[in-house]
């Protein structure tokens, strides 16, 4: 097992703006977590991911700013590379979709496609705009919800109602640029032939039934029940790549046609030998990041196009989430409701990442929305990782130096005076990584996080009724030696099974403080957070607090700097 190989990948965000919380929350967030895991686990991982280049909104905004869409989409590139790195989201490859690599997976995925008799030609009646002089791509049109009503649904798809329509459903369709009336047009364009490989989709999704979460199956079963119409992969507009085929040279593909098979070319980008172990050879893990609105491109729309292609694996898991609301209401930009990224693209002293990290793994949108609320940020920072988690650290490290001098000379593993309370803290020692290895394998983060408070309690509680002071006060040195040896080994343990999380925090809490070697985060490191680490006479290092208490003054600012919209018409100078 320890040698099977996965490949985690997080959806491929638009650039045509910066991340917000949701996206980091709803997916790259869960996405490097579980990477991190299954690294430390010792899992021959890889951890994909780039900018989703292509598509409508990029092409919407670069011409709502009046600079060349490449422009636009390069530049919010490395503004979205440069956010996930100050977040620790540990990608092995960030790279985008506009690059010679995947244009040549993208055409030839197509033309085997294409060779295999899974495309076929056809007509669709587009909206076109006389006054632009343009057809309309679904997001460049506005109009009714033939399903609820929403009068600004976009083309295909309404926001309200999350049903999806043929474009000439929409009623009283307007052209988003102009303003006018928007007609329909024919056009010629290819189409996905997506009920020939139902079949196989529908037994690939039933063999899903325990493994994927409930919302995600539920999903891909309604979908498949509805029935798979044809899927129009070609759009009238000029960004994307052309179409291999004679008389579609003005078109470019779909981008839900190229973006996923953006995680086979990032792969490749990486290593091609990775591209093999991944991609060809069929028994890697593959385990898809994805936001609610993306779930069923990657539970049907995806694994059909693979299934038809038939040369590359499919996933083993779609960890599909949910929403995050902010304080009980939707994220807008426009109204400025939420928390936005653009302030990591500072220095910024005010936000300690790790405090961030975890208050934002109790709100992953598991199984259903959450919520952002500053005050269960404060919470969380001040009552688990203060008062929990640092707390522990300190006490016990606190306590070796001042009684101890800083150095233990006492053999764990040749204790003779173990009593109950011992044993509970040696059995938790033994068990609880294990437990907490298990919710990780299920990408159950919150669970995952909330056993590691746990754990910090368990060693609290130990410290709490053994009372090493009270027992160097009865001259009981040697008790008291054992205490801390054994809370010092859970700190150790705690520091592996915490790094997934706060890999920061724990780092230092290992090299600098506990005076460990290497990392907690090391590859095939997690069997010994079950074990004692602490060897004797294991001499500590140093002592300090490793998080800090947010009051309300802090609390004020953080929200003030991180609540400040990104100006994209700023940010190009428009
Ligand atoms: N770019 C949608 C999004 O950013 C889309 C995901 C592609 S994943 C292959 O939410
Ligand atoms: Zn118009």
């Amino acid at each position: 097992m320890k040698n099977e190989k996965r490949l985690i990948t997080a959806a491929l965000t638009y650039v045509n703006n910066i991340p917000h919380v949701g996206h980091i929350v709803g997916c790259h967030l869960p996405a490097d977590i579980f990477a991190r895991y299954c690294r430390s686990f010792g899992y021959d991982t890889t951890f994909v991911g780039g900018s989703d280049m292509h598509g409508t909104p990029s092409l919407m905004t670069a011409q709502e700013l009046n600079i060349p869409v490449e422009t636009l989409t390069e530049e919010l590139h490395k503004v979205h590379k440069k956010i996930y790195e100050k977040l620790n989201i540990s990608y092995d490859i960030y790279s985008n979709t506009h690059t010679d690599i995947h244009e040549q997976v993208t055409k030839d995925f197509f033309m085997e496609l294409y060779n295999n008799g899974y495309i076929r030609e056809g007509e669709t009646e587009m909206f076109y705009c006389e006054h632009d002089k343009m057809f309309l791509p679904d997001r460049y049109v506005v109009g009714t919800c033939p399903h609820c009503g929403f009068n600004e649904a976009s083309g295909d798809q309404c926001e309200k109602c999350d049903s999806l329509f043929s474009p000439n459903e929409l009623i009283d369709a307007r052209c988003k640029i102009c303003g006018q009336k928007a007609v329909l047009r024919k056009s010629k364009h290819i189409f996905l032939i997506l009920s020939k490989g139902v079949k196989e989709l529908e037994e690939w999704v039933e063999s899903k039934k325990n493994i994927w979460r409930p919302h995600v199956y539920a999903e891909a079963k309604k979908w498949i029940q509805e029935g798979l119409k044809d899927r129009c992969i070609s759009r009238d507009i000029t960004w994307g790549f052309n179409i291999p085929l004679k008389g579609y040279e003005n078109k470019v593909f779909y981008v839900w046609f190229d973006a996923p098979i953006g995680y086979i070319s990032l792969t490749k980008e990486l290593d091609e030998k990775k591209y093999e172990q991944l991609w060809i050879n069929k028994s890697a893990k593959i385990y898809n990041f994805v936001g609610k609105d993306n779930i069923q491109f990657h539970a049907v729309f995806f694994p059909t196009m693979l299934l038809e292609h038939k040369k590359y694996n499919l996933a083993y898991n779609v960890v599909g989430l949910n929403f995050l609301n902010y304080e009980g209401q939707k994220f807008s930009k426009s109204k400025k409701i939420g928390v936005f990224c653009n302030a990591l693209l500072e220095d910024n002293d005010e936000i300690d990442i790790d405090t961030l990290r975890a208050y934002l793994t109790t709100i992953i949108p598991e199984n259903k929305d959450t919520d952002y609320r500053w005050e269960d940020y404060k919470n969380n920072t001040n009552s688990e990782l203060v008062g929990k988690f640092g707390n522990l650290f300190n006490r016990t490290l606190n306590m070796i130096k001042n009684y101890f001098n800083g150095q233990l000379n006492i053999d764990i593993n040749a204790l003779n005076n173990i009593n109950d309370l011992d044993k509970e803290i040696i059995d938790a020692i033994k068990t609880m990584p294990n437990k907490i290895s298990q919710s990780f394998e299920k990408a159950e983060l919150r669970d995952a996080y909330k056993l590691i408070m746990n754990y910090a309690t368990i060693g609290n509680g130990y410290i709490e009724k053994s009372a090493p002071w009270a027992l160097m006060k009865q001259d009981k040195k040697e008790e008291a030696e054992k205490v801390l040896a054994l809370s010092l080994n859970l700190c150790a343990s705690l520091c592996i099974v915490a790094s997934p999380i706060i890999p920061n925090k724990t780092k230092i809490l290992w090299q600098d403080q506990i005076g460990l070697q290497e990392s907690p985060s090391q590859n095939g490191i997690w069997h010994k957070a079950s074990k004692f680490n602490i060897q004797k006479g294991h001499k500590i290092k140093d002592v300090f607090p490793i998080f800090e208490r947010v009051d309300n003054e802090k609390l004020e600012k953080f929200k003030t700097i991180m609540s400040t919209p990104f100006d994209i018409k700023e940010y190009f100078n428009k």
